[in-house]
């Protein structure tokens, strides 16, 4: 480790090694005491995808914890990865993870869906968490080094790091939705968690709505001038002045890999096997979430419950295999959802007066990569019904794996995915009505119709992979780091530049200084707590 003067005359910084650190809630290992690897499994997934490159070729180290509590690790490696564990007591996991970030912050981010809970105790572990992986940030990071910090657990981190390393690059993606302002609004600590956020030279979401939402309650709580997709933030606080983007980069998925993998035989043929093992009926269905509230899996089961009642589907045709893998189990609202569910699978199912029909599977594990995509490529239609997602990769996987441009896909408006996979069956999930008008559209959907719109989306998944998600987001903070005058809000961005970076992202009205409405509704806006 190098020392090496700040520039706050009189104090000194310690650099670490790591030219490109990922600070992340969890590390993407699993302990596994009996195995090989030191006691940890790799647990993969799509971030792990997107930044493994990066990390091999940069002495890249990530940052987060292990998911056991109150057990300190020294930092190791697995697969070629640094790892930087930050250890979490119980009562951090209480009240940081499953209190603030999972009952407060989840709910308010998904169109509070149930009601978020405020607590003041939950706040300041939120708070000191925060502190603790900035600490690890700035000793970890060498001098000039990039830094991207994942998702709404952290988001005190981006300015906290500025603090303590003005030196570093610093980019935050936020995988969930950002709230319209009229909901944000709700949090105690709005304004902390904007500032928090403002640390960051670039800010990415997953649609340009949720960094419009952002870019709103910038101006409307802090006053702060934007234009276009750049943020000023004034000198102050310990900080020197300097420019934000806020912009989307919609996350994608590994098709190259899952392309691969849905050409196994080995997978082929279980697919088949699926398929008879729910009884070879004309149509498979299939629905795979996490168990959230978020994910409408109760709609879809009512839908698909009413569709049968009332003998538009027929039970010897149609069989639904819904997979829940188990999540948050300790949260209230995660018990409620889970029994809610189970007795809709089980009322659908006790309503049949065959014994030999079970009209929906239900499965309440978690399968590995292998298998998921064995469930894909059984299934003739793909139900995805969120109430609200930041952008809800299964649908991507779905159509990725459909390498013959068949299989039709019923997605609802409210994810991010909805922005891109256009030739989905699109649905409000709000509406039974219309999720069952989408359910039977996709049932019956000729078959040139199904090709048709299956390759408009398989050429989207082709072209947008995670990597060129990781590689567009890094490219554009590298940009705005070593050019910060290419971002002076007084400088239009190009439209070459912004297809460049995000092909997707409409371009943005081109003036959106602080507009004097928002300017006088911000200050009714009592601050009081
Ligand atoms: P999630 O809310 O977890 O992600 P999603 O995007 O659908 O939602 O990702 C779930 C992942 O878990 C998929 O890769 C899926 O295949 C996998 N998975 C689901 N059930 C499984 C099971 N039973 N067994 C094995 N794997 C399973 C959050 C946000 C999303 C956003 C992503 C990425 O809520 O909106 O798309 O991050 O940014």
């Amino acid at each position: 480790m190098s020392t090496v003067n700040s520039a706050e005359p009189g104090t000194e910084t310690h650099f670490g090694d790591s030219d490109f650190v990922v600070v992340a809630n969890r590390l993407p290992v699993d302990r596994d005491p009996d195995g090989e690897n030191g006691g940890w499994r790799t647990s993969p997934g799509g971030l792990v995808t997107a930044v493994a490159p990066v990390m091999k070729a940069q002495e890249g180290a990530w940052i987060g914890w292990t998911g056991v509590p109150d057990e300190d690790f020294a930092p190791f490696s697995i697969d070629g990865m640094h790892l930087t564990p930050v250890t979490l007591t119980s009562e951090d996991v209480r009240r940081y993870y499953e209190g603030f970030s999972n009952a407060t912050l989840w709910p308010l981010y998904h169109d509070v869906i149930v009601p978020p809970e405020y607590h003041r105790t939950w706040w300041d572990a939120y708070v000191r968490v925060n502190e603790r992986f900035a600490a690890k940030v700035a000793e970890t990071a060498a001098e000039s080094a990039t830094v991207w910090i994942h998702d709404y657990q952290l988001q005190l981190v981006p300015l906290m790091v500025r603090r303590l390393r003005p030196d570093v690059a610093i980019g935050f993606f936020n995988h969930i939705p950002f709230p319209p302002y009229e909901l944000f609004a709700q949090l105690p600590w709005r304004d902390e968690i904007l500032r928090g956020l403002l640390g960051a030279d670039l800010v990415g979401f997953q649609r340009s709505a949720d960094a419009a939402n952002f870019r709103r309650a910038v101006r409307g709580r802090l006053g702060f001038t934007t234009k276009g997709s750049t943020v000023t933030v004034p000198e102050g606080e310990s900080l020197s002045a300097h420019v934000v983007r806020a912009e989307a980069f919609p996350i994608s998925i590994d098709t190259p890999y899952l392309e691969e993998l849905a050409e196994d035989p080995d997978i082929v043929e279980r697919a088949r096997q699926i398929r008879e093992d729910v009884g070879n009926p004309k149509v498979v269905m299939l629905g795979v979430d996490r168990m959230d509230y978020t994910k409408g899996i109760r709609h879809r089961l009512k839908a698909y419950g009413e569709l049968l009642a009332e003998g538009r589907l027929n039970v010897e045709d149609v069989v639904l295999i819904q997979i829940a893998t188990p999540s948050r189990e300790r949260l209230e609202q995660y018990k409620i959802i889970r029994h809610d569910v189970e007795l809709a699978v089980g009322r659908i199912n006790g309503e049949q007066v065959d014994v030999g029909s079970i009209p929906v599977r239900y499965l309440h594990h978690s399968y590995p990569r292998d298998e998921m995509t064995a469930f894909f490529l059984a299934a003739d239609v793909m139900l995805v019904t969120a109430l609200r997602d930041g952008m809800n990769l299964v649908a991507k996987e779905y159509v990725a794996c459909r390498k013959n441009d068949d299989g039709a896909l019923v997605l609802s408006e409210f994810t991010g995915a909805a922005e891109q996979l256009k030739g989905a069956v699109m649905i409000n999930p709000h509406d039974i009505g219309n999720l069952k008008a989408g359910i039977l559209e996709a049932v019956e959907m000729d078959e040139r119709t199904r090709t048709r719109r299956m390759r408009q989306m398989r050429k989207k998944v082709t072209t947008d992979t995670v990597s060129q998600w990781s590689k567009n987001f890094l490219a554009e903070l590298t940009h705005i780091k070593r050019n910060p005058e290419d971002i002076v809000p007084d400088r239009p961005v190009t439209q070459k530049s912004r297809t460049a970076l995000a092909p997707d992202a409409p371009a943005e009205p081109s003036d959106r200084a602080h507009q004097p409405e928002e300017a006088g509704w911000a200050a009714d806006i009592s601050t009081s707590r």
